[in-house]
């Protein structure tokens, strides 16, 4: 017989004491023989529904119909009863749950003696080797490495590398320039860096004197792409100001660090050029590591012009607030793409982006 809730005659304290025991009893039977989800919910209805579950009945039946003076008492028999009955729900839900997230576990077991995964180690990017190893030459010869932003201002692009506002200067680098810019002061337009010189400013206004740094970094033209030529391509600028730095440290230099990256027998020679950012400024050109007469990398010349760099024009430490007075240096800028290309034998630079697996394997 399924409990139902007897009606109270007396209201007298041993009246109440087997009332209550026969409806703990009729709890814990009816809880034993919960098994899943639908019979927890019918047992949790059937006990704690609003309408007509069975505390919504001795609510009704016994305390509201009990006598004023026995009130008091029932009262708190009742309260006892509803916290009994929650806590006996709240108990089987956690225990139905336990059982289900142990059978869960049993079906989504996994067995860790069968092999993983394989997954396929990536390579490091030819533009990547090369760069990694001309930064350690550098780094050899106590030269730090720093980075800066790719999308830059106009004023650390150009102005304050003595590019003036409106002069031809500017259109020796193609620039991609950021939309929406036109309301701002021409200095603070964003564009595409087009090399990595603006860093030279940003690093020298960070630090003062002496200096030797390495920049490696991407840099953006409005080129379109073709064996020699892509609209994004690498750049590693080299920087050193100190007191009494001259030209022939410049060329003893960056002779140095050719013999590092192509061998002892490569030789280096300059020819004047035109930076607006470095007086003088030249063009550095390297003796083929190809061959000794002449082949088709260095178009039968026996040289191949790998980079540009000069003395840092003094100007540019008026925008630092260095004393032009007091310092001298130089920088260089190389191009390393066409670079990675002459090193690699790779004839168009355009195959180092396409992520061609075939290609890049090559290099691992
Ligand atoms: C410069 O960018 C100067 N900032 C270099 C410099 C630094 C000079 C410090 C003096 C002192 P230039 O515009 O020549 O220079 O570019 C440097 C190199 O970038 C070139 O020699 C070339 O190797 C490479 N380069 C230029 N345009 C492209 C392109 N579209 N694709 C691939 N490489 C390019």
């Amino acid at each position: 017989m399924p409990y139902s809730v007897p009606k109270l005659e007396t209201y007298s304290a041993e009246e109440l004491d087997k009332a209550v025991a026969e409806l703990l009893n009729a709890l814990q039977q009816e809880s034993q023989s919960i098994s899943d989800e639908t019979t927890w919910t019918d047992f949790r209805n059937r006990w704690t529904a609003r309408k007509n579950g069975i505390l919504t009945q001795i609510n009704d039946g016994w305390l509201k119909a009990a006598p004023g003076p026995q009130k008091r008492e029932v009262g708190q028999r009742v309260n006892q009863v509803r916290q009994r009955v929650e806590a006996v729900v709240e108990e089987t839900k956690e225990s139905l749950s336990g059982a289900g997230s142990e059978k869960r576990l049993k079906a989504e077991a996994v067995d860790i003696t069968l092999p993983g995964t394989q997954r396929q180690l990536g390579a490091t990017h030819p533009i990547t080797l090369v760069m990694d190893e001309i930064v350690s030459v550098f780094k050899a010869m106590g030269y730090s490495v720093a980075e800066g932003p790719e999308i830059e201002t106009d004023y650390y692009n150009f102005e304050a590398l003595n590019f003036p506002l409106n002069h031809p200067a500017r259109d020796m680098q193609d620039t991609i320039f950021i939309a929406g810019q036109e309301k701002k002061q021409q200095r603070d337009r964003l564009l595409l860096r087009t090399h990595t010189s603006p860093v030279q400013i940003r690093y020298m206004e960070k630090h003062q004197p002496p200096v030797r740094v390495v920049i490696p970094g991407r840099v953006y033209r409005n080129d379109a792409p073709d064996a020699t030529h892509s609209p994004m391509f690498h750049q590693i600028e080299g920087l050193a100001v100190d007191t009494n730095i001259t030209f022939s440290d410049l060329k003893g230099t960056l002779d140095h660090a050719m013999k590092m990256l192509f061998g002892s027998r490569i030789k280096t020679k300059l020819r004047p050029s035109f930076f607006p950012f470095t007086e003088p400024s030249a063009e550095v050109l390297v003796t083929c590591p190809f061959c000794t007469k002449g082949c088709r990398v260095c178009k039968m010349s026996g040289w191949i012009e790998l980079l540009g760099a000069g003395m840092v024009d003094p100007a540019l430490y008026g925008y630092v607030g260095y004393d032009p007075a007091k310092v001298s240096g130089f920088a260089f800028g190389m191009g390393l793409d066409r670079l990675a290309a002459m090193k690699y034998g790779v004839d168009d630079i355009q195959l180092f982006f396409h992520g061609d697996v075939r290609f890049l394997r090559q290099f691992a």
